[in-house]
């Protein structure tokens, strides 16, 4: 019983290194309710939220490269519609991205610095 035990977390070990792998890749899926891209169209590597962010200086996109200022492409299924800033703490020039799931170019291309939520706008 005890084998078997062993046997079964050693089995989920691997499988969780194996999806660790594969998200770590340059052009893996965002699986947050939140991604952006350093590319157009989805494109390059992604980096991924789960809350809200009021400066990007330290975030990285999976390749390990910055994320501020060089975000292209945007998409969200947060339920509310994230809204990108040109300057930390949600100042400067802004963008809305529909929360539908699609990918959103960005209005201002490789300027957002900061995001968060509509809250007149969940659905
Ligand atoms: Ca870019």
């Amino acid at each position: 019983m005890v084998f078997i035990k062993r046997a079964l977390v050693a089995g989920i070990l691997a499988g969780g290194a194996l999806i660790a792998g594969t998200a770590s890749s340059a052009n893996a899926a965002c699986t947050d309710q939140v991604c952006v891209y350093e590319g157009r169209g989805g494109g390059g590597t992604v980096a991924g939220f789960t809350t809200a962010d009021n400066n990007f200086s330290n975030n990285r996109f999976q390749d390990g490269s910055g994320v501020n200022d060089r975000i292209s492409s945007i998409s969200a299924t947060s339920g509310c519609d994230p809204i990108f800033y040109t300057d930390s703490f949600w100042r400067g020039d802004s963008q809305t991205v529909w929360s539908d799931g699609r990918t959103y170019n960005a209005v201002y291309d490789n300027r957002y610095s900061s995001f968060r939520f509509s809250l007149t706008s969940c659905h």
